[in-house]
């Protein structure tokens, strides 16, 4: 018997983008493994990950903001809520819930409903005090910079390590203005 047609382009999408999507976590994990087998230190890993992470946000930002066409935040708020469901969701497919909020705004935390970075992972005991998705802190931490708010982006669970959810920390330590490039005369 022939195999059924795919009813509609969205039927050849979707399975378009399964496949990069888990080529995408196939990658990852062997990124991750190289610099296990690369360097001596689990803490030397979690380093080069949110580097690597820094020097893909501060370039992805460009292709959020031009994608995406949102216009600006007004404040850390409404950024932290952007994250969550505009840039996990044009980025990694997922979105994620954001709380924990603060009493003045400037810290909250970020859940992700899913992580398809983890697909397919199990951790073996040596890799104890391995953040294995340090990527996402750096990448959020460069994106932001980008957009003048200096952050420090640290995870507080981590269902590899056990814990029952994926939880990122936001906190903002500074924001500068952001100046417009040109002279009015
Ligand atoms: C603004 O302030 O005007 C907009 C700032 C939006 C920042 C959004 C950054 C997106 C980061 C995407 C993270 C994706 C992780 C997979």
């Amino acid at each position: 018997m022939a195999p059924a047609a795919p009813r509609s382009g969205e039927a050849i999408f979707s399975s378009v983008d399964r496949v990069n999507a888990e080529l995408f976590t196939l990658t990852y994990g062997a990124i991750v493994r190289q610099l296990l087998n690369d360097l001596e230190e689990v803490e030397e890993v979690n380093k080069q990950l949110d580097q690597m992470g820094y020097n893909i946000g501060i370039r992805l930002i460009d292709e959020f903001l031009a994608k995406s066409n949102v216009s600006r935040c007004v404040d850390f708020k409404e950024t932290a809520d952007m994250i969550a469901k505009v840039g996990f969701k044009m980025f990694l497919g997922v979105t994620a819930s954001v709380t924990k909020w603060d009493a003045d705004g400037s810290c909250c935390s970020i859940v992700l409903e899913e992580n398809p970075l983890v697909d397919f992972v199990e951790l073996p005991d040596t890799c104890q005090g391995l953040y294995y998705c340090n990527i996402l802190s750096g990448v959020i931490r460069g994106a932001l910079e980008m957009v003048a708010m200096k952050t420090e982006v640290t995870w507080i669970r981590d269902m590899l390590r056990g814990d029952d959810a994926y939880e990122l920390q936001v906190k903002l330590l500074s924001q500068l203005p952001e100046e417009y490039p040109y002279k009015d005369d």
